[in-house]
């Protein structure tokens, strides 16, 4: 059962260094039998966890430099809720998927779901996004605030402002910066990509499934041919390999502090740090919209998380969808 399972990794986590612990020391400390253990320890490793099995000594977490599993991000989690339960595995459809099947099963604010590979992950209206397996951050963040569902969409400037300066915090060489509404480029190339995606009861927000892919540890012939001269990874940036573990935890605090601003005081708190971490504003841009294709300046963003766009007789007008570029 989970509970069981749930005991068995605390038992894992809790090992020293290198220390074993045998099934009859976990039967025993779990209050079950050696059976129950023996399955508890295939249903995680069915779940991603990489775990040792060595005769006579027992059962340790394999000690991998280089997972997003729960024993890698809670070594740098400082967060109340993001982060606190992490469902982790080695390869699913999308992220976005399993996080709306946990809805339905009451998971709780702040739920992470985090995956080395996905086999279908996907961007907006149905874009294909690219998610190599080990090299990035395939996640997705369970929020339930309670909000009107009018409020939600803002909740991808929010993530975005989140994950650019968790990135900044620890990567102090690297400039991210925001193309409203949901990428982050470095360098003008896209390194980020973030959708938000809404359960909602007829007027309260059940649950925003806030949907981010970071580029992390590829190199450039790790993408796909069509993206190499548009997409980047953090490590092509920052010249070394970085630890994707330390950048999940990080990004759960940042997404921890400002989505409870955001739901305490609304957008108006966050649209400086936002206008920070943009690189839309004040630039020349062509915004293409379902309707009409506009071009302008981009002369700020209002409380509700609009783009204003400037055109060249002078209108402004408020975008609230668009694909913009600079
Ligand atoms: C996005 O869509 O940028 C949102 C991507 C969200 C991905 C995360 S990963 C975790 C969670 N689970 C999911 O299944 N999705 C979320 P959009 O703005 O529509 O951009 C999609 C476009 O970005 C594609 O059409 C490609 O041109 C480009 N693209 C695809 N994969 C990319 C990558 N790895 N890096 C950079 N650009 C990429």
């Amino acid at each position: 059962s989970g509970t069981t399972k749930e005991k068995v990794l605390q038992a894992l986590l809790a090992l020293p260094q290198e220390a074993y612990v045998s099934g009859e020391q976990l039967a025993t400390a779990c209050g079950i039998s050696r059976t129950a253990i023996w399955k508890a320890i295939q249903t995680l490793e069915q779940d991603g966890y990489d775990i040792e099995s060595v005769r006579k000594k027992g059962y340790r977490l394999a000690s991998s430099k280089d997972f997003v599993d729960r024993a890698h991000i809670a070594q740098h989690l400082q967060t109340k809720h993001i982060g606190q339960v992490i469902h982790y595995y080695k390869e699913v459809t999308s992220t976005q998927i399993i996080a709306s099947d946990l809805v339905q099963q009451n998971a709780p604010h702040g739920t992470v779901v985090i995956a080395e590979a996905q086999t279908a992950g996907r961007g907006r209206m149905a874009r294909e996004w690219d998610s190599a397996a080990g090299k990035g951050i395939w996640m997705t963040i369970i929020l339930r605030p309670d909000l009107p569902p009018h409020q939600a969409p803002q909740f991808t400037l929010v993530a975005a402002v989140a994950v650019v300066n968790a990135m900044k915090s620890l990567y102090p060489t690297i400039t991210p910066e925001i193309k409203w509404p949901n990428d982050i480029l470095i360098n003008g190339k896209k390194t980020t990509g973030i959708l938000t995606e809404m359960i909602a009861e007829a007027d309260r927000v059940q649950a925003l499934l806030v949907g981010i892919g970071i580029n992390v540890n590829q190199q450039k012939e790790h993408f796909p041919e069509e993206l190499q001269s548009i997409a980047t990874s953090l490590r092509m940036e920052a010249g070394e390999v970085l630890d994707r573990a330390a950048l999940v935890a990080e990004i759960c605090r940042y997404m921890e502090n400002y989505s409870e601003q955001y739901v305490t005081y609304g957008f108006s708190r966050l649209k400086t740090l936002w206008e920070e971490a943009s690189g839309t504003i004040g630039k020349n841009i062509r915004a293409t919209t379902l309707r009409e294709v506009l071009e302008g300046t981009a002369v700020g963003i209002t409380e509700d998380g609009v783009l204003q766009l400037r055109l060249a007789n002078g209108d402004v007008r408020g975008i609230y969808s668009a694909d913009i570029e600079l």
